[in-house]
């Protein structure tokens, strides 16, 4: 099987290539990645000499590029190329609506002219809006509350539409919150840990009551694996943890981890916008037969250890020039 991966220099992209070069001997892998901030070849730096992966610097708004690397006899694509990050969507919502919407829609065109087998499309609990009770569902409606949610929202009814208009085999997901090693360190958790690591403060949002379902980045790649050979097109499959917590709780896990105390956090003006809880019900993937490897305290201590251990990875993604926006705005 060839399979195209979109951003799979990025977080989840490159955990999830690394997952179906071990397990599949005989699949192949495609990463088209523009290495924007986020997009990192040090990712897949242990895999990228094996010759069943090939690399392929591009955009996915470019219809030539795309073109080009569909018509070569691609089987899936996985598009997991994304702008992800809610703050800078708030900051310059534009970059998410090329990516996420613009982006989205030139591989469906590419997926549909050379009749691809199956296109996933991965996106965030986030397009549903914010849950005070239960669970979303697959048939909850969509309530995005951020430019970033809106842009995964639209790019993902683009996918509705051309599975119902052409008939482009499409599968949605929707992922709870992922955690785990390479994660640009921009995020709540890959923030927290390099800040904590780093003898810096921890820019807590608002009154940190605020509720994330935390889902280790491995068991994301598994689930996307199990519903490329499970899933039904047309389907979308809700990718939940169970596991819930409260942003404080969070805090307090990786203080103990660290060796920290109270002193390191800071509350700090609230995001605007800020959903107060997702939680996501992934029982009808769960019925498939996936379920998740890691528990939430697993997961946060092995990814505790592999900050600890890479300091040469992050180090010089936390100097980087975007984080002057981010200190403005929340970490005064
Ligand atoms: O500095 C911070 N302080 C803070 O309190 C940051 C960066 C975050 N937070 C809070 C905001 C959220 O309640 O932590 C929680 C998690 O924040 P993010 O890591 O920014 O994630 P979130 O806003 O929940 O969105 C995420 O989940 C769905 C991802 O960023 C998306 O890419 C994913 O699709």
């Amino acid at each position: 099987m060839n399979i195209l991966v979109t951003g799979g220099c990025g977080f989840m992209g490159s955990h999830f290539i690394r997952h179906i070069l071990a397990t599949y001997p005989e699949y192949s892998i495609f990463n088209l990645d523009a290495l924007t901030y986020c997009g990192n070849p040090e990712n897949v730096k242990d895999i990228q000499d094996q010759s069943r992966y090939q690399f392929i610097k591009g955009d996915i708004t470019n219809q030539d590029v795309v073109n080009a690397l569909v018509s070569r006899g691609i089987d899936v694509i996985v598009n997991y190329a994304a702008e992800t990050h809610v703050d800078r969507s708030i900051l310059d919502p534009k970059s998410f609506v090329m990516t996420d919407v613009i982006g989205t829609h030139t591989l469906l065109e590419a997926a549909k002219k050379y009749a691809v087998k199956k296109y996933i499309q991965i996106s965030t609990d986030e397009v549903f809006g914010a849950i005070t009770v239960g669970s979303f569902t697959e048939e909850s409606p969509f309530q995005p509350n951020s430019p970033y949610a809106a842009s995964k929202a639209s790019g993902d009814l683009l996918c509705r539409a051309y599975n119902k208009t052409y008939g482009v085999p499409v599968i949605a997901t929707h992922s709870v919150n992922c955690y785990g090693p390479y994660q640009y360190p921009e995020k709540f958790i890959s923030l927290f840990i390099t800040n904590l690591l780093e003898e810096k403060k921890v820019p807590l949002y608002g009154d940190g009551a605020q509720v994330r379902e935390w889902l280790y980045v491995t068991d994301h790649a598994r689930a996307i694996d199990h519903i490329i050979h499970h899933g039904t097109v047309g389907e979308r499959y809700g990718i939940g943890s169970g596991e819930e917590r409260s942003n404080r709780d969070v805090v307090d896990n990786m203080l103990v981890l660290l060796e920290k105390n109270e002193e390191m956090v800071q509350y700090v003006t609230d995001r605007p916008g800020h959903d107060r809880r997702y939680s996501i019900d992934s029982s009808k993937l769960r019925i498939l037969g996936w379920t998740p490897e890691y528990s939430f305290d697993e997961g946060m201590r092995k990814t505790v250890e592999w900050y600890r251990g890479h300091p040469e990875w992050w180090r010089p993604l936390k100097n980087a020039s975007f984080n002057e926006y981010y200190k403005k705005q929340y970490q005064q």
